[in-house]
C-alpha cells in the first residue's frame, strides 16, 4: 500500500500537533503503525491522500448515518453558508431542529444546542446538580462521556485505548465527586446509593455502551436504573450522543422503552458538522440560564451550518423503512464476520445493536468493561491492519464501534466479509 504522503503529513503533524492528531484514537496508538490521512469521502467510501480507497466503517465515529457527502446534507450546508456562517443571534433553523429533536425524543421537552457531545454531557451534569442540589454523579467503567474533568474517570474510548482512563490534570476533588459502577450490574449501583444516600445528583449512562466497544444493556438494566434514580430523587441521564437517531429514530430510549430525565445528543443531529444538545423534562431545563441560575453559553451554539446539516439529516431519516434497511445491512455484516471468524477458528465475540457493532477478539462474551478489557487487543490490531491493507477502514481501536450507514450496499458488505475471511486466515 502506497502511503508516502500520509507518512510525510504525519511526520509534519507530529511536530505541530500533540501526537500528530486532534483526537487521540486517530493516531493509531491502539493498533500500532501510522494513521492514513483522509482526502475525501463519498457514500460508504473514503480515499486517503495517496489515493487508496477504503470501505469506511468509522463514518466519522457515528454521525454519517447517511454516508459521506450525502447530497441533501451538502446542499443544506452550501445554502446555509451562502446566507452567513454565524450570527451569535437566534435563527429559524434552531427552532426547527429543536422541534425535530423533541418530537423524536418525547422525554426531551426542552433542548439546548451546544457544539459537541462533551459539552452536552458536561452541561447535563451541571443541570442535574443545579436541579437536585446534590453533587455526586454515578458513571460506569468503560463508558465515555467526552473529556470534561469529572467525567474522565475510568473512561472508555480513546482514554481506555491509550491507557489513561483516569486523566492527569483532573483535580482529585472533582474525581471524588464521580462514583464508578459496573455496566450491566445493578447491584453495583444500588451499593453506591446505599453508601451515598441523598448525595447522588444523577446516574449518567450510555444506554447502549459504544465507547468500550458496543455493549448492549442487559434486560432490566435500564429499567433498574430508572427505578433506582426515581426512588432516590436523583436524575437518570442518558448519553445518547452515539445512539440518538442511530439505534432507532427516537434513540435507545425508544428502542428499550425507558425514558431519561435528561438526554445528551450529538453526532447524527449535526449531520457531520460539530454539534451537541442536552435536554429533558421542562421542570429540569428551567434551571438553565436565562430561565434559571445554571449558566451555560456558546458563541457558535446553534450554528447555522451545523443546524442546517442536522435538519437535512434528520429529515432524510424520516423516510419509512430506513431503520429496517440499516438493521438488514448490519445483520449481514454481523453474520458474515461471525462466519468468517468461525471458519478461521478465531474466537471473536460480536455485540451488535442496530447499525453499531464490535467484534471483541479472544473473549466469549462482553457485558461490561471487565470483559471488554480482557479482549486480545493485539489480535484486533492484526485484523485491523490486514483489513486496512485490503481497503476496509475499521476503527483503529478494539474499544470502539463499527458503524453501518445507509450508503453501505449489500455488495460493500459482501466485499468486506470476503476480505475479513482472507484477513482472518
Ligand atoms: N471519542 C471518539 C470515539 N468514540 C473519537 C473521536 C475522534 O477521534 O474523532
Amino acid at each position: 500500500m502506497n502511503n508516502v504522503r500520509s507518512r510525510a503529513l504525519f511526520s509534519d503533524a507530529q511536530r505541530l500537533i500533540p501526537g500528530g492528531v486532534n483526537s487521540p484514537v486517530r493516531s493509531f496508538g491502539g493498533v500500532g503503525g501510522q494513521p492514513v490521512f483522509i482526502a475525501r469521502g463519498q457514500g460508504a467510501r473514503i480515499w486517503d491522500v495517496d489515493g487508496n480507497e477504503y470501505i469506511d466503517y468509522v463514518c466519522s465515529w457515528g454521525p454519517l448515518i447517511l454516508g459521506h457527502a450525502h447530497p441533501d446534507v451538502v446542499a443544506a450546508v452550501k445554502e446555509a453558508a451562502e446566507r452567513g456562517t454565524s450570527f451569535g443571534a437566534p435563527t429559524e433553523g434552531e427552532v426547527e431542529l429543536a422541534k425535530l429533536i423533541t418530537q423524536a425524543v418525547p422525554s426531551m421537552e426542552m433542548v439546548r444546542l451546544v457544539n459537541s457531545g462533551t459539552e452536552a454531557a458536561m452541561s447535563a451534569i451541571r443541570a442535574a446538580r443545579a436541579f437536585t442540589g446534590r453533587s455526586k454523579i454515578v458513571k460506569f467503567a468503560g463508558c465515555y462521556h467526552g473529556h470534561a474533568d469529572g467525567l474522565l474517570v475510568k473512561a472508555g474510548s480513546g482514554a481506555a485505548t491509550h491507557g489513561v482512563p483516569t486523566s492527569a490534570g483532573v483535580p482529585a476533588a472533582y474525581a471524588a465527586e464521580t462514583l464508578v459502577a459496573e455496566y450491566n450490574d445493578l447491584e453495583s449501583v444500588e451499593a453506591l446509593f446505599r453508601a451515598y444516600p441523598r448525595e447522588i445528583a444523577a446516574v449518567l449512562v450510555e444506554p447502549v455502551a459504544g465507547n468500550m466497544g458496543v455493549v448492549p444493556p442487559r434486560e432490566g438494566f435500564l429499567e433498574g436504573l430508572r427505578r433506582l434514580t426515581s426512588d432516590s430523587g436523583s436524575l437518570l441521564v442518558f448519553d445518547e450522543v452515539i445512539t440518538g437517531f442511530r439505534v432507532a429514530y427516537g434513540g435507545a430510549q425508544a428502542l428499550y422503552g425507558v425514558a431519561a430525565d435528561i438526554t445528551c445528543l450529538g453526532k447524527i443531529i449535526g449531520g457531520g458538522l460539530p454539534v451537541g444538545a442536552y435536554g429533558g423534562r421542562g421542570d429540569i431545563m428551567q434551571v438553565v440560564a436565562p430561565l434559571g441560575p445554571m449558566y451555560q453559553a456558546g458563541t457558535l451554539s446553534g450554528n447555522p451550518l451545523a443546524v442546517s446539516a442536522g435538519i437535512a439529516c434528520l429529515r432524510a431519516l424520516q423516510r419509512p423503512g430506513i431503520y429496517a434497511e440499516l438493521e438488514a445491512r448490519a445483520t449481514q455484516l454481523e453474520e458474515g464476520l461471525r462466519a468468517a471468524a468461525k471458519r478461521a477458528e478465531r474466537p471473536v465475540s460480536i455485540n451488535r445493536v442496530g447499525s453499531m457493532l464490535t467484534g471483541f477478539f479472544g473473549v466469549d462474551s462482553v457485558a461490561g468493561w471487565t470483559d471488554a478489557s480482557r479482549a486480545d487487543t493485539r489480535a484486533y490490531a492484526r485484523f485491523f491492519h490486514a483489513m486496512l491493507e485490503r481497503g476496509v477502514y475499521f476503527a483503529p481501536s478494539q474499544f470502539e464501534a463499527a458503524f453501518v450507514s445507509l450508503a453501505h450496499t449489500e455488495a460493500d458488505i459482501e466485499q468486506t466479509v470476503e476480505k475479513a475471511r482472507a484477513a482472518l486466515r
